[in-house]
């Protein structure tokens, strides 16, 4: 397989990165200066792209690798992969789910508690030396609050069960109804805003999900209401998330995406009761060994001619 040529558009993961050079001939677009050159030199002997959250596959790369063949994914989030046309030209699509699902709901609940228990907010005075003057503000109780979960996918689950570890009453949106779950089930967002406390977005990334988060939305979760965001930053209509902080009429975010990456809404800085993360949710070695795993795993049975392992496309 050495002669295979799999490009990886941008850093993942050294150890990812190893492995694939063990296999097969990799090809990292961003250590050559002219990138489309770099393409064009390439195009017949790539046969596989690794993508992730920030770089997928859209139509016009597809279009310049006439061999391509799979689009394997660092990553469960697919949405920067043109999937109907991945479908269309015959190109595989795998994604990494169920490694990285405990990480990124501990996540959740850490920005939950973080946001709440002003945990960031508290170091913070601390290393400041504050402490000393006093001052030391009230936070608010996580465990008992009422959860709301948009997306009870493998993430969305998690997410409850450790909740309900907190004693947290579970409520959720999603398309459909699970009756086989004990959980409150709203059928619209804003009724699941305006019945929770904390509302984590944990869906998909797609047409029908980007700004599920809008002003009715926020305004309906309310100045009491907090905000925890582990699925992609266009989940959530941005601008309206940081007037809501900036006015009061939201009680407070924990985000781990957003809609630029890496930028981040300056505003946001100065607010204490935000909490934000580099887009780290599935962040841990082990979590990022195992997703670099599956991506081996894929490309080796694809180009084995064997079933893949989770599979999209
Ligand atoms: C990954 C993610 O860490 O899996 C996803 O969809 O967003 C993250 O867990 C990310 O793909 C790495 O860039």
């Amino acid at each position: 397989m050495e002669s295979i040529g799999v490009l990886m558009p941008i850093p993942m993961s050294p150890y990812l990165e190893q492995e694939l050079e063990k296999r097969f001939n990799l090809l990292k677009l961003w250590t050559v200066p002219h990138k489309a050159q770099f393409i064009k030199d390439h195009a017949t002997s790539i046969r596989a792209i690794i993508g992730n959250a920030s770089a997928g596959a859209d139509a016009e790369l597809i279009d310049s690798l006439p061999k391509l063949e799979i689009v394997a994914s660092f990553s469960v989030g697919i949405d920067k992969v043109d999937l109907k046309y991945c479908k269309e030209k015959g190109v595989r699509v795998t994604n990494t789910p169920d490694v990285l699902t405990d990480d990124v709901a501990d996540i959740a609940i850490g920005l939950s508690l973080a946001v709440m228990r002003r945990l960031s907010e508290s170091d913070r005075y601390v290393r400041s030396g504050l402490w000393k003057k006093g001052g030391y503000k009230l936070t608010t109780k996580f465990t008992g609050k009422i959860v709301g979960i948009l997306g009870l996918g493998r993430i969305g689950k998690a997410v409850a069960k450790r909740a309900e570890a907190f004693s947290c009453p579970i409520a959720y949106f999603s398309r459909t109804e699970k009756p086989e779950l004990k959980y409150k089930y709203y059928p619209t967002v804003v009724e699941l805003a305006s019945n929770c406390d904390v509302l984590v977005v944990a869906c998909p990334l797609t047409e029908e999900t980007r700004h599920i988060i809008n002003r009715e939305v926020i305004d309906a979760l309310g100045p009491k209401g907090v905000l925890i965001n582990i699925g992609r930053g266009h989940h959530v209509d941005e601008p309206e998330l940081v007037s809501a902080l900036l006015e009061g009429r939201l009680g407070g975010a924990g985000l781990d995406v957003y809609q630029n990456e890496p930028e981040v809404p300056e505003q946001l800085f100065g607010i204490e009761n935000v909490v934000l993360l580099p887009h780290a949710g599935s962040d841990t070695t082990e979590t990022c060994n195992a997703m670099a795993d599956l991506v081996i795993r894929n490309l080796e049975a694809h180009f084995l001619n064997k079933p893949l392992l989770t599979p999209v496309v």
